[in-house]
């Protein structure tokens, strides 16, 4: 059982999460995740992984029913409040989700399948559920899938044990020294890694305190954070080039000084460009702290807290966390200076991905896990330099597979062929841009968009379409992507 649970039990009479107006304390979130534990378990004694799908606002629900799950011995499937009735019919069904729990009264609970489904509320309103005796979880039980976007057209689900997530989770509290005094508002959503491990579970591992603010609004983080006692703020970039243009357009003092009364202040999940970083200090007098994670590991590499935060670079990797460069042939690059693919090992390494043993075989060598991403080192930090490939995009901190898009596109009657790529962006990091040759000449960017708004989430929709008469191709008839972008650049 993680630690994070246990630890919950000494915190009992400390403010734990602020949401909607009102305080909740450790103690009460170790009462209502037992009840639903015991819920859950029903007449079992353990539910030795089942899979339970959790689609619940950002607000005081989800964190009970989240602690309730791993209490129980299921396995959490966070899901996305904003994803297509199509994107979530392949989380449930891939994962094998058997019940969802949600949001009372929730919009997002008609795109899913009734029969499997229960309100939160009602499964707390279940008064004096007598709470039974829960089960002992070692840590190689498996706690959690999170979907995230590959090089294929359907996401891929990464299954993480609670020996993993305790790793993440105790590595961040040492490397950024949180502690029982720190508060934290939480912008991000509770599908991903960021939201989840950074921003709610560790500091809830510390006894420290978090606001959940129910989602990014500029306005609102701006007021929340001149008028409340934060001391840490994390985020990405797309976030911080939405403060900027705030910060540049108030005169509004106590703004400022809430930002710069913070003791950390970080970024991740994509890029920050080092103009952000050097604008952010500019106007707070706060270096933002970047660091680099993906959702198979957690996070990997952090500039220092007490040390140098360069513009541009991630840092040195986190404790715990073994890395290495190779090149294109698989050696080991020895040298600062040099260009390779990030190899990483350590406790926090998820397990496998769901259902696609090929691809986690894949997906490591010799124990070491190959990320995909390119990076180099330079004066004792690692610098990335983007991914080994073309069809994953970065769009506000979200990660995209191009060929999931153009699966989508593909299926309208009146796209012949098509192509999607990220195009640079200065808010959004990249903006997704398809390239369409199309069936018949009277197809628009509209209906085309309509089409992808029934199957895709927002952030995955193309921002321009290109109508072509022919896509740039190589001498084996395969789209030559880097050109497809010059195109649109
Ligand atoms: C929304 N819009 C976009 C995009 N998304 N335009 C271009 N590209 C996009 N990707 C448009 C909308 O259509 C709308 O346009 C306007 O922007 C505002 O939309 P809205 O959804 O309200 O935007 P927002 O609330 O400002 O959201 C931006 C956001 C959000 C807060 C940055 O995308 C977000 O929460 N991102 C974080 C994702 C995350 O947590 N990633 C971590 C995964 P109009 O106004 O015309 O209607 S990575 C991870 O976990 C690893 C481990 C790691 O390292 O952290
Ligand atoms: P995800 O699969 O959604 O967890 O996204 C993980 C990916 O985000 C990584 O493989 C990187 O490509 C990217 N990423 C995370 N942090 C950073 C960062 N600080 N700078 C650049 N890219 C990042």
């Amino acid at each position: 059982m993680l630690h994070l649970l246990k630890k919950a039990k000494t915190y009992a009479e400390r403010v734990a999460i602020q949401s909607d107006g009102k305080e909740f304390t450790y103690g009460y979130l170790n009462e209502r995740s037992d009840e639903i534990a015991s819920f859950l378990l029903g007449d079992e004694s353990d539910l030795n992984e089942e899979r339970i799908g959790l689609l619940v606002r950002p607000d005081i629900h989800y964190v009970v029913a989240l602690w309730g799950i791993w209490k129980s011995g299921g396995i959490a499937v966070p899901l996305s409040l904003s994803a297509k009735e199509s994107e979530l019919d392949h989380y449930i069904s891939d994962s094998n989700i058997t019940l969802i729990i949600s949001s009372n009264n929730c919009e997002e609970q008609k795109k899913i399948p009734q029969k499997n489904s229960i309100n939160i509320q009602n499964i707390e309103n279940i008064n004096a559920v007598e709470c039974m005796s829960l089960p002992t979880l070692g840590n190689d039980r498996k706690a959690m899938i999170i979907y995230t976007s590959g090089t294929t057209n359907k996401p891929k689900g990464v299954i993480t044990t609670h020996g993993n997530i305790e790793a993440q989770i105790t590595a961040l509290a040492e490397a950024w020294k949180w502690t029982k005094e720190d508060h934290i508002p939480l912008i991000l959503p509770l599908h991903h890694i960021h939201g989840i491990i950074n921003s709610l579970c560790c500091p809830l591992y510390v006894g420290a305190k978090v606001s959940m603010l129910g989602g990014f609004n500029v306005d609102k983080v701006c007021k929340e954070i001149s008028q409340s006692n934060y001391t840490v703020f994390t985020a990405v970039p797309t976030i911080y080039f939405s403060l900027i243009e705030k910060l540049e357009e108030t005169n509004n003092q106590e703004i400022f000084n809430g930002f710069k009364r913070l003791r950390l202040i970080m970024s991740g999940s994509a890029a920050l460009a080092p103009e952000i970083h050097k604008k952010w200090e500019k106007l707070t007098s706060q270096k933002i702290l970047e660091r680099y994670g993906m959702t198979e590991v957690g996070m990997a590499l952090s500039n220092k807290i007490d040390g140098e935060r360069r513009p541009g670079a991630v840092g040195e990797p986190l404790p715990n966390v073994e890395i290495k460069l190779e090149d294109e042939n698989g050696n080991e690059i020895m040298e600062e200076g040099e260009i390779g693919q990030i190899l990483l090992k350590g406790p926090q390494v998820f397990m496998e991905y769901q259902n696609l043993p090929k691809k986690t075989q894949a997906s490591f060598r010799d124990g070491w896990f190959l990320t995909g991403d390119i990076a180099v080192l330079e004066n004792g930090y690692y610098r990335l330099l983007g991914r080994d490939s073309i069809d994953i995009i970065k769009s506000g901190g979200y990660k995209i597979s191009a060929l999931e898009i153009e699966d989508v596109l593909l299926k309208h009657k009146n796209v012949k062929e098509c192509a999607v790529v990220g195009k640079d962006d200065n808010k959004w990091g990249e903006i997704v841009v398809a390239a369409i040759i199309p069936k018949n000449k009277t197809i628009s960017e509209e209906e085309l968009q309509n089409w992808c708004s029934k199957y895709l989430s927002d952030y995955k929709i193309p921002r321009i379409f290109k109508f072509l008469d022919g896509l740039p191709k190589n001498s084996m008839g395969k789209v030559t992507k880097k050109e497809l972008k010059n195109i649109f650049s």
